[in-house]
């Protein structure tokens, strides 16, 4: 049998039932990607594709690896950059070429051509999808984290940079230099105020090496905050043969995705934008409430459905949420203790966005993996669910699933299942957390919540939060199932 062609843009109109639109002008690159994961070619790429349809404008996209995955980078590059997302949802599957991506670069090989870009006035948008761990900050201050080893590294080498603050910096004092004008920052990462998070992190960098540097960005850079929302599992060969059998040619690079994509952005682009709002974006003042809602109704159940899963043993969301127990308390946990804690607009139907959640989190046709989104717990939980806590005892209400869902994690850094399995604990700092994981449950409370990276000391000492964890871990010592049966019991 003759082996299928590989994607490229001269024969893209052989595929046109799998564009988003027969038309088509080529881009120059007019932003620059940090972070070329599943997630930002699910949606980001879609969102600026769509935009150009409609509205026109120069927004190629230039996506980056920091990790120097250089099999991606030529895997993309090998296809025009071009590659699809397939949309699996309960009617079905939807394969769509996406061709807002133009180059792709992986550091530290590439970082000559990285610099050229960032320094051309044509690319007024630098986004980012780079994960909590990516911005290298300090927890307790949010300026950047001097004993990050890459940022050690940055501050002596300021020409070799590899963290995003020290990208950032030195690009941003090439067009300072020049005198170019900035181009706009975009976190597009969950963090609560990731805008003015990154800024922080930028800032407090370039201050380390150049305070009128610092002072430039922290007057001149805006650093718009958004929520995204897009559940964008891991890449598996079902998604590899449906590209193939859809387009009959291969596809070294299809993302999977869910139907229901979101983007509330911040409306503060000096340099400009894609029309982004044509393709469905939200452009605000205030993303505040968009982002926190998400942060603490999506992710933090998300973040309790992994650790209770990977001990119970359910392998996917839609496995999980479809175990009835699990369900009832995950609609307690939003309705009781985390909708409570949100200030949104009287447009926003909290309640409605529940229900909605818990039919996204029943797409089994995606198969969200609980594994993938258990990893990085110490960069998760904080945002995740913590500040959730904190809001609920600060206003002297009960947290006993949030802190069900904490104890999880805590439980899950054992290393094994109820049944035994075991997994590996993927997370920055997996040797510090997974040093002394006690199995005394007082013991596993005191050894935790010493870790001043993770939960802040004033949370940690109080006994309004101890207690329902101690709690809680106990309970879970008798088996994740069983203690999902109670706590979806509670009134
Ligand atoms: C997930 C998120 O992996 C995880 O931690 O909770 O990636 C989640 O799928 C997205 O934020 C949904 O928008």
């Amino acid at each position: 049998m003759n082996a299928k062609s590989t994607l490229c843009r001269e024969t893209l109109a052989s595929i046109e039932p799998h564009l988003l639109s027969p038309e088509w002008r080529e881009p120059r690159v007019g932003i620059v990607h940090l972070g070329i994961g599943n997630f930002h070619r699910a949606h980001e790429a879609v969102y600026t594709e769509e935009a150009m349809l409609a509205a026109g404008g120069d927004w190629g996209i230039c996506g980056v690896t920091l990790q120097g995955d250089v099999a991606k980078r030529d895997a993309l590059m090998a296809q025009d950059g071009l590659y699809s997302v397939i949309e699996r949802g309960p009617d079905g599957v939807r394969v769509t070429v996406v061709r807002a991506l133009k180059e792709v670069l992986a550091m530290p090989y590439d970082r000559t051509r990285l610099f050229a870009l960032l320094a051309d006035e044509n690319v007024r948008i630098v986004s980012l999808t780079v994960t909590e761990k990516g911005y290298c900050r300090d927890t307790k201050t949010g300026d950047v984290d001097r004993d990050h080893p890459g940022i050690a590294h940055d501050l002596t080498h300021p020409q070799e940079p590899s963290t995003v603050p020290g990208i950032l910096s030195a690009a941003l004092a090439l067009r300072r230099e020049a005198g170019t004008p900035p181009f706009t920052v975009l976190s597009c990462d969950n963090l609560s105020h990731n805008g003015a998070a990154l800024k922080q992190a930028v800032v407090s960098f370039a201050r380390a090496r150049d305070a009128a540097l610092a002072d430039w960005i922290d007057t001149q850079v805006a650093f718009p905050s958004t929520m995204v929302d897009r559940i964008v599992p891991s890449t598996t060969d079902a998604d590899r043969e449906a590209a193939s059998h859809a387009l009959n040619m291969e596809d070294a690079a299809p993302g999977p995705c869910e139907p229901f994509r979101q983007w509330v952005i911040e409306d503060r682009f000096p340099a400009g934008r894609p029309a982004w709002e044509k393709a469905g974006a939200q452009l605000v003042d205030d993303v505040m409430p968009f982002e926190i809602a998400k942060l603490r109704m999506l992710n933090g159940t998300h973040s309790t459905l992994a650790y209770l899963s990977m001990l119970a043993g359910f392998a996917t969301i839609d496995e999980a949420i479809a175990h009835a127990p699990l369900k009832k308390l995950i609609h307690a946990m939003m309705t009781q203790e985390i909708a409570p804690t949100l200030d949104v607009p009287p447009s926003f139907d909290v309640l409605a966005y529940r229900d909605a959640l818990l039919a996204r989190y029943a797409n089994a046709a995606l198969k969200h993996r609980t594994a993938q989104i258990a990893m990085d717990g110490s960069q998760k939980i904080p945002p995740r669910l913590l500040a959730t806590i904190e809001a609920r005892l600060n206003a002297g209400q009960s947290i006993e699933r949030l802190a069900l869902a904490v104890a999880a994690w805590l439980v899950f850094l054992r290393g094994h299942a109820d049944d035994g399995t075991r997994y590996e604990i993927s997370d920055p700092m997996a040797a510090r957390l997974t040093a002394n994981v006690p199995d005394e449950p007082e013991q596993l409370v005191e050894t935790m919540l010493a870790i001043k990276e993770v939960f802040p000391p004033e949370l940690a000492r109080r006994d309004d939060f101890r207690r329902p964890l101690h709690a809680a871990i106990v309970r879970l010592q008798g088996g994740a199932r069983a203690a999902i049966e109670h706590y979806a019991a509670l009134a």
